[in-house]
Formats: C-alpha cells, sequence, structure tokens
C-alpha cells in the first residue's frame, strides 16, 4: 500500500461493482475442496514435500493445450534441450539463453520449480569443444561454460544436471570415453562439481545417468563408488538424478533399493527423465511408490507431456494422449503419490487427524476496537490487525488510517471485552516514526529472542523489540529488500506492493506478499540469516486481480502438516471476503480449501451477527494463533480471526472509512 493506494482501491471497488455479472469465478474456486487428496500430480506430490515435474519444450509453448496441462500438473519444469551445450554456447564464448530463458521466466512466473539440464555432456556438445585436445584450454572451456551459465540462472535453478551420462554402458562400471575424460581425466566429474559449487552455492547439484536404476547393474556400482568417494573427500554434490527410461516392463525390482542406497550416502535423489513404454499403469505406480517410501527421493520428472511430445512418440510412454487426455497411467501415478508409507500401513496419518474442515461458520461479535483519535492523531479507521497472545495478554498492532495516510497503534488487554477500553500507544512516537507505515504483523523470533514487527513503508519493513508489552521498545525500520523484486515489477501492473507477511519453518523463512494484482510472491532466506538474505522471489499463488486481491496470511496448523493459506478477494456484491487453501510445505503448492463465493473461508454469507449486523465486509485479520512465535502455529480447532469491519452505508475516500475490529469464533468446529 502507498500513499496512492486509496485510488486503486476505490476504482476496484467500483471496478468489482460494475462487474457483477461478468467476474469469472476461477477454476480453483470451483474445484471440489479437498484437503487431503489433491487432483493434479503437482498439488498431491507437493503434499509429500516433493515436486512433480515434466521436460518442456520451448517451442511447444505456444500450444494451448500443451500449457494447459503444463501449468494445471506440474510444479517443476526441465528444459528438454534449451539449457544443453549446442544450444547456449554454439560457438565460443558466444552466449545464447534465449530459448532456455523463455522456459526460466515462465517457470518462475508460475511458481514452477526448475531443473537445469545440462552442464557437461558428451553429447549435444557442439564440434568446437569435442575437437579440443590440450587440457588446459578444455579445462578452461569447461569451468567458464559451467561459471557463464550458472551465473546467468543464479537463483532460478533448484538442481543443476551438473554431469550427465558419463558412465559407460555394460560391465565394466568405468565412465565412458567422451572428450572430458580423454583430454582431462576421470578427475573432470570432480573438477565441473566444484567450479559449480562455486558458481551458485545454492543450486543443488546433481550427477544424472539413464541405466542407473538396477542395483546390481556394473554401471550403478560405478556411479556409486563415485558419489561414495565424493561424499567421503567433501567434493559438493547433493543429488544423484536416475533418468529412469524404462521399457514396458518398467522399474527393476530393486529400483527402490538403489534409491535408498544411493540416499543412505547423504545425497537427495531424484527421478528426472521418467517414460515407461505403453505407459502400463503398475509400472508407473510401483517407479512412483518407490520414490515415495525413500525420504531423500524429493521428486519426478517425466519426460515430456503428452505421447506426441515424447522422444520416443512411437512407444505411447507418458500420462496423456495425444489430444492431452488423462491416460490410464495417470491415474495410478496420482493414486500413488497419495500413497505415503503410513497409508499404506493402515496407520492414521497425522494429517488427516488433525486437518481443518473444507467448510466454515462462523459467530461475529460486534466492533470491538474503534480508534481513539487524539489531539495530534485524526484518525477514522482502525486496520490490518496483528495479535498474539502473551503472557496472560492480547497484544494487538493495527493500521491507523485517515486520509491523511497511515501509522501504526499499539494495544493490550487480557479479556476480549477489555478490548474497546485499552489505551492506544501510537507507534509514530517511537523509532518507528512518523510517514507511511501500515499492516503490521507480529511474531516471536526464538532463535534471537526478539520480537518483530513487520510492515510494509513502500518496501518491505520490520522493527524489533525485545519486549512486546514496551511501545517505546521498537527499533527504526529496516527493510528485508534492496528494492522490488524484479518479478514483482514485472507483474505488478498497476497495482500495489502491499501486505507482507514472515513465517518459518525449521529450515527457511518465508515472506509474502502481495500486489492487487492477482498474484502472491514469496521470498525465501534460512532461518539462520534471517532477517537477512531474502532472494528466489517466485509466485506462489495467482489468479484474476480481485480473486487473490491482498492481506494474505500464511499459518501452519497445529499437530498436522498442512499450512494454511488465507487471501482477501473481492467479492460479486463487492464487498471483502477470505478465501482458503492448504499446502504440505511452505513452498508447496496450494489446494483449494473453501476458496469460493460460494464456499468462502470467511465471508458475509457465512458469518453470523448475534450483535447486529455491523459490517458486511471481512476484510484484512489475523488468526488467533495457538502460540506467538516465528512458526504461526493455529490450532485446528475452535478458530478465531480477528478481522475489520466497518458500517455497509459507509462510503468516501478508502483511506477515511470506519474501519473497526471485531472476532470471528468459528461455530462448525468438530474438534
Ligand atoms: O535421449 C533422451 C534423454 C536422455 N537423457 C538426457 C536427455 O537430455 C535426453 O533428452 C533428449 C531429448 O528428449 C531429445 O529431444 O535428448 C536428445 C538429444 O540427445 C533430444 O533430441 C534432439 C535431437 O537429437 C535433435 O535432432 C533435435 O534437434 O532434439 C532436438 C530438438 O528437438
Amino acid at each position: 500500500m502507498n500513499p496512492l493506494k486509496w485510488l486503486g482501491r476505490r476504482r476496484a471497488s467500483v471496478l468489482a461493482l460494475l462487474a457483477v455479472t461478468t467476474l469469472v469465478t476461477p477454476a480453483a474456486a470451483t474445484a471440489a475442496p479437498d484437503a487431503v487428496r489433491a487432483s493434479t500430480l503437482g498439488a498431491q506430490a507437493a503434499q509429500s514435500g516433493r515436486y512433480f515435474g515434466t521436460a518442456v519444450a520451448a517451442g511447444r509453448l505456444g500450444d494451448g493445450t500443451y500449457t494447459g496441462i503444463l501449468d494445471r500438473e506440474f510444479n517443476s519444469v526441465t528444459p528438454e534441450n534449451e539449457m544443453k551445450w549446442d544450444t547456449i554456447e554454439r560457438s565460443r564464448g558466444s552466449f545464447n539463453f534465449g530459448p532456455g530463458d523463455q522456459i526460466a521466466n515462465r517457470a518462475a512466473a508460475r511458481g514452477q520449480r526448475l531443473r537445469g539440464h545440462t552442464l557437461v555432456w558428451h553429447q549435444q556438445l557442439p564440434s568446437w569443444v569435442s575437437s579440443i585436445r590440450d587440457a588446459n584450454t578444455l579445462r578452461g572451456v569447461m569451468n567458464n561454460h559451467i561459471t557463464q551459465v550458472m551465473n546467468h540462472y543464479k537463483g532460478k535453478v533448484y538442481a543443476w544436471d551438473v554431469v550427465n551420462e558419463a558412465f559407460a554402458d555394460g560391465g565394466s562400471g568405468q565412465m565412458r570415453s567422451s572428450v572430458f575424460r580423454d583430454v582431462l581425466g576421470t578427475g573432470f566429474i570432480e573438477e565441473a562439481f566444484r567450479s559449480a559449487r562455486s558458481a551458485d552455492p545454492s543450486a543443488k547439484l546433481c550427477y544424472n545417468d539413464y541405466n542407473i536404476e538396477n542395483w546390481s547393474d556394473a554401471k550403478t556400482q560405478g556411479v556409486y563408488r563415485m558419489v561414495r568417494d565424493f561424499k567421503a573427500r567433501g567434493v559438493p554434490i547433493d543429488c544423484v538424478g536416475l533418468q529412469s527410461h524404462f521399457g514396458a516392463g518398467g522399474p527393476p525390482s530393486s529400483f527402490q533399493t538403489t534409491l535408498s542406497n544411493f540416499a543412505a550416502l547423504g545425497v537427495d535423489v531424484q527421478i528426472t527423465e521418467l517414460d515407461i513404454a505403453q505407459a502400463p499403469t503398475a509400472a508407473y505406480a510401483n517407479t512412483v511408490r518407490a520414490c515415495m517410501n525413500v525420504a531423500r527421493c524429493t521428486g519426478i520428472t517425466v519426460w515430456g507431456i503428452r505421447d506426441s511430445d515424447s522422444w520416443h512418440s512411437g512407444e505411447n510412454p507418458l500420462l496423456f494422449d495425444r489430444n492431452g487426455n488423462k491416460k490410464p497411467a495417470y491415474q495410478s501415478t496420482l493414486t500413488a503419490l497419495g500413497g505415503s508409507a503410513a497409508a499404506q500401513t493402515g496407520a492414521p496419518s497425522p494429517r488427516s487427524a488433525a486437518a481443518l474442515p473444507s467448510s466454515f461458520r462462523w459467530s461475529s461479535s460486534g466492533a470491538l476496537i474503534a480508534p481513539k483519535p487524539d489531539a495530534t492523531h485524526n484518525i477514522a479507521g482502525i486496520k490490518d490487525p496483528s495479535v498474539v497472545h502473551y503472557n496472560g495478554k492480547y497484544h494487538v498492532f493495527a493500521s491507523t488510517a485517515s486520509s491523511a495516510g497511515y501509522n501504526l497503534v499499539y494495544l493490550s488487554f487480557s479479556d476480549w471485552s477489555q478490548a474497546g477500553s485499552a489505551t492506544h500507544h501510537y507507534l509514530d512516537r517511537t523509532a518507528i516514526g512518523a510517514g507511511y507505515r501500515a499492516a503490521p504483523q507480529v511474531f516471536y523470533n526464538t532463535q534471537q529472542r526478539l520480537w518483530y514487527l513487520v510492515y510494509q513503508t513502500g518496501n518491505a519493513s520490520y522493527s524489533t523489540n525485545p519486549d512486546i508489552s514496551n511501545p517505546n521498545g521498537w527499533s527504526a525500520p529496516r527493510n528485508f529488500y534492496s528494492s522490488m523484486p524484479d518479478i514483482i515489477k514485472q507483474n505488478i501492473g498497476n497495482g500495489y506492493w502491499v501486505d507482507m507477511w514472515v513465517i518459518c519453518d525449521s529450515a527457511n523463512c518465508y515472506l509474502f506478499s502481495s500486489d492487487d494484482n492477482g498474484h502472491l510472491y514469496r521470498s525465501r532466506t534460512t532461518v539462520g540469516q534471517f532477517p537477512n538474505g531474502f532472494t528466489n522471489t517466485v509466485i506462489a499463488a495467482q489468479d484474476s486481480k480481485f480473486a487473490m486481491f491482498e492481506a494474505s496470511n500464511v499459518y501452519k496448523v497445529q499437530g498436522s502438516n498442512q499450512y494454511l493459506l488465507l487471501v482477501e478477494a473481492i467479492g460479486s456484491d463487492g464487498r471483502r471476503y477470505f478465501r482458503s487453501w492448504t499446502a504440505s510445505s511452505l513452498a508447496g503448492s496450494w489446494s483449494p480449501l473453501a476458496a469460493s463465493e460460494s464456499n468462502p473461508f470467511a465471508k458475509s454469507s457465512n458469518v453470523t451477527f448475534p450483535a447486529g449486523t455491523w459490517t458486511r465486509d471481512i476484510s484484512h485479520g489475523e488468526m488467533i494463533r495457538a502460540g506467538y512465535d516465528q512458526t504461526l502455529t493455529i490450532p485446528a480447532c475452535k478458530l478465531q480471526y480477528l478481522y475489520q469491519g466497518k458500517d455497509p452505508n459507509a462510503g468516501g475516500d478508502y483511506n477515511n472509512l470506519p474501519w473497526r475490529l471485531g472476532l470471528l469464533t468459528q461455530s462448525n468446529s468438530t474438534c
């Protein structure tokens, strides 16, 4: 929200009213809500923290059937040919990133992961490389290629196939003859991995090969010995890609053993190029199950979308037929992705035990908190609340709004019945300072033993305080980003960058934000680096502008491996309401929970007002949490939501609207 935001908001509301009959209900909103079983490959894989990807050909991106399936089903992509040496550096020192960028940018805009394929391979290698005979020249050429390509895609590639297919078929268990091995010796693989690590330390580095799926094969054993040696000597390697181009018999019976034996060396394993001749349902299911049964098998990529897209199209080896219809193997794959080891043995899944319901009903309080203007604070509305219960008190932070602009306020009370009489502490009097500050979010960082207040200033900003109850203890604002990330600049259109939200799991912290233009963004840093290092900004979810407007909240559901996403939308009646989604990881893809106007998370239509209908908007708010730390954990039962509402007849300047805070309590909780 910037100081001009009211213009955008007023225009948005007017347009929403005009669009009553034309507002398109997004597909996601009408899909059957199902928190436990998803209806697409990517969403189902994400429930176990895995990805499900496909090879993509840039030349097919103009085909709507192709891109329709791509974006619906897959949350990871691998360029089939566009990042190979003969495309990227066809002549020495001259780099062509165009086709690779086309795939990379498209994936980033849709929140799909990207696997980089491939840096060093004896095929699709230009003859100017394969004819080099001098070791120093070839070493320089190889390292320069790795460095240039990885630098170009830095931050965009999740995992790189650093070296591809370096081992020989047959019984030798040795490396195959190639210009790299023949001129540089077998040490070229180690050298490539070391160059790759220094070029992009945040990308996972994989060795990728075919015919290494059967544990007893000499080739498998050769690759295994190399990875074991690398791990023993500290040569950087993070993953092994098993291509898995199978005949109609499917995977060898030892496939899962092979996956777990590699994983036991301390690397991730991935199925990187899966296709199975004639696509037998059982063969696909067995392949997927083997991955699901190995914790470090982090994802599966099929080598193309429709049979007609396959490099072996005559074998019809993929999950979609030539017309883009799902084949029987699609169903067996989807089912196998849902079959966690726990489910197969009949043990209750913790997710279903504490999962949220798929529809909600609420009872609302009256307006509990109203602005308290004083001689120097002329305030029309109190908005955007953030709340924690800590040390026997509710601590509420909120925006104060008037035509003159926005700032922040703090109040605390021990019981909701006292909320209205609590003292308002204006934070413009503290080091947070005057000027545009809005939409606060508060949490305690347990590692740093500091409270954080995250808010928007035009950038994403924060202040810290060792004592939440001391309003004067907040530090001056600092920014999370040096400037607006490029992906937001590219997608924001006429919207505003608003409503920053931080949540952490045990490894990473994520910063979500909205653009009033249909996009939810997500950046990542490690728990150790927080509050610094936010990077890898992607679109975490998107829809039409009013269907995914702003005020997103993300929470961990207590006692489950579910995360809950709420986003504020503008309904066909022009009123604000919330939609909801779940995911099994913070970086996962979001499946609709109660996500439509007819089955909303919270809208005037599923809220009763025993004390009188004081609002028809259920707008920017926050869940009452089970704790107060950076994990933003909420209970699975008896949810409560503090929100902003206003007199339905009020109008005029958006910034001057009479927003008040009220509390929803879930009335259909079954636990
Ligand atoms: O061969 C199957 C895969 C084995 N593992 C490594 C992968 O990179 C490899 O992919 C295939 C692509 O699917 C094919 O599309 O690699 C082939 C090249 O070795 C690709 O074929 C090439 C043709 O050879 C070229 O003639 C053609 O111009 O595809 C190019 C683009 O269509």
